[in-house]
């Protein structure tokens, strides 16, 4: 065929480096950008035959999201702006690391292996973040979309959640939008003011917010976005990235991982901040006080401010919809605790990644997931859609009724479903506060969150941990899970667990205690026991204190 004569002519524009294994990790490729042509190209190719297959436009973002500048990485997006299938990682992978001369083989066997129609139209919408090496590698997906004969849509510099909404707008023939730019501020920034339109007497200080941008996409985007809002939410942007390096010292994983607040930012005592991540997809909030103690309001704290919400609502518009959060072993005890005792939601835990939250969110009416780093949304069901949507437009329902019905409808509006998404989810926290007349404080004190620390360590192996119960419990080597078990029965209100990373080649290790210096002394003491039975390499864990 003629498509595969321009593949093998094309492809060796992009060579892969001889020797060079990637893994698909959590949620795709990344890695020294320097790397990563091939993979582009290749993840094009991928992505063309995927739309043949779905019949629908497919999505790859470029962005290695908060990883330092030097990286980058590549996302694939499913026809409803879902994260990519998880049955073809496999395909991913294959693709990823054939050899030049077996490419071809490769791609056919994936085209074989799916029944592949290959006079199949196809159409690729292609993103990009800030990074300075990412205009080429999004070119180079270009390439692999074009030696295909896919069409493409390059949409340029735009987060990787806005990419996700394209790819839903347009398999949805515009219901859920428009596949533009300009239609992602419409859409969302009209569901804002719609929200926030009856809040009495908000004043400046609770319209004004603080955001660090990381240096990033996310940065440029509000930017561009401002004017819809109309003044009813004004930000005071930093780390715009007109000066300081992407990701560097400020944003949300450093502030979440750190536990304090971004460089490059002058915070007001009691001013509430919030933080983005490289591409836009976490979002944590956060305030000092007076005595200049930091507070951090991370993605726990939005999930459980956000549900109650919802519950309240759906109490006042007598609607009876099934509710349930979906968190991951990360979630902080205090909130969990709180969810289930205090507000009596349903919760779940799942493996980390948001392709696990995201499924299991999908189980319910309403399905709000959130990693503790930032990562969340709200999923709705089709029928909860219905249900909320008929309530909004009878006219035979009381006030009380009406009204919350109409709240949940825009909420719902301001909620971008395809994907955790640092812009929607601001403006809806924003919202949630401005209705509820609440400030940052009192959204803090809902619960308190328990001391916890996280350490990485180094091992020959990480893949020699195995886990289960959602991350939870270490499976293998022998011994570990005995020995964390003996570890946390010396401290109160303790828990810890420990996972290989799926983006970096170390284990993970996160503790929890009554204090920061038992959690501390946790965390530490687990290390240890995992550079023992696991295999460490390099120096023993030291004691944090
Ligand atoms: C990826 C995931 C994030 C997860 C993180 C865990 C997506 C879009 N992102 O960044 O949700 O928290 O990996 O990293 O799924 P780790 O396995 O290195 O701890
Ligand atoms: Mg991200």
């Amino acid at each position: 065929m003629a498509e595969f004569q321009e593949i093998s002519k094309l492809s060796a524009l992009h060579p892969k480096p001889a020797g060079l294994v990637l893994q698909y990790g959590t949620s795709g490729f990344r890695t020294n950008a320097k790397q990563l042509d091939h993979i582009m190209f290749r993840m094009g190719l991928l992505a063309t035959v995927r739309s043949k297959k779905t019949k629908a436009t497919i999505g790859v973002m470029v962005t290695a999201s908060h990883n330092p500048e030097e990286d980058n990485g590549v996302k694939l997006v499913d026809p409803m702006g879902e994260m990519v299938t998880q049955d073809w990682e496999e395909h991913a992978t294959q693709l990823a690391n054939a050899d030049q001369e077996d490419l071809l083989t490769a791609l056919k066997n994936i085209i074989e292996k799916e029944a592949i129609n290959m006079s199949q139209e196809a159409n690729v919408f292609v993103g990009k973040d800030t990074r300075s090496s990412s205009a080429s590698l999004s070119q180079a997906v270009l390439d692999g979309v074009s030696a295909l004969g896919g069409h493409s849509k390059d949409y340029g510099l735009v987060t990787t959640p806005q990419l996700h909404y394209m790819v839903c707008c347009q398999n949805t023939q515009g219901k859920y939008g428009e596949a533009t730019v300009e239609g992602y501020y419409t859409k969302f920034c009209q569901a804002f003011i719609q929200l926030t339109k009856n809040t009495s007497n908000r004043t400046d200080d609770q319209k004004h917010l603080c955001l660090d941008g990381a240096n990033g996409i996310g940065a440029l985007k509000v930017r561009e976005m401002e004017s819809h809002l109309k003044k009813e939410l004004q930000i005071s942007l930093n780390n715009d990235g007109s000066k300081g390096r992407l990701n560097h010292q400020c944003g949300a994983d450093y502030v979440k991982v750190q536990q304090k607040p971004p460089t490059g930012v002058k915070i007001n005592p009691g001013e509430r901040c919030c933080s983005f991540d490289g591409d836009a997809d976490r979002i944590v909030y956060y305030y000092t006080d007076s005595e200049g103690t930091f507070h951090l309001l991370d993605g726990d704290k939005m999930a459980t401010l956000i549900s109650t919400f919802l519950k309240e609502l759906l109490t006042q518009a007598g609607l009876n919809l099934k509710i349930a959060v979906v968190q991951t072993a990360y979630a902080n005890g205090s909130s969990t605790h709180y969810l289930e005792n205090t507000m009596k939601v349903l919760v779940r835990c799942t493996k980390t990644g948001v392709k696990h939250l995201h499924h299991v969110a999908q189980e319910f009416d309403v399905g709000v997931y959130f990693e503790a780093n930032g990562h969340g949304t709200v999923l709705f069901s089709k029928a909860a859609e219905e249900k909320i949507q008929q309530l909004a437009e009878d006219t035979n329902v009381n006030d009380e009724r009406k009204k919350a019905a109409l709240l949940l409808r825009n909420t719902i509006n301001v909620i971008n479903q395809t994907v955790g998404d640092a812009i929607s989810d601001m403006l809806l926290i924003e919202a949630i506060l401005a209705i509820k007349g609440m400030t940052i404080q009192q959204w803090d004190t809902i619960y308190t969150d328990l001391p916890n620390r996280q350490l990485k360590v180094k091992v020959d192996d990480r893949r020699v941990i195995d886990t289960t119960d959602a991350e939870r419990r270490a499976v293998t080597p022998a011994g570990l899970q005995e020995a964390i078990d003996n570890l946390v029965k010396k401290y109160r209100q303790a828990r810890s667990f420990v996972r290989p990373s799926g983006t970096e080649d170390v284990v993970r290790v996160y503790a929890e205690a009554d204090t920061q210096e038992s959690a501390d002394a946790l965390a530490h003491e687990v290390s240890l026991a995992v550079y023992r039975l696991a295999g460490g390499v390099g120096d023993e864990p030291k004691p944090l204190h």
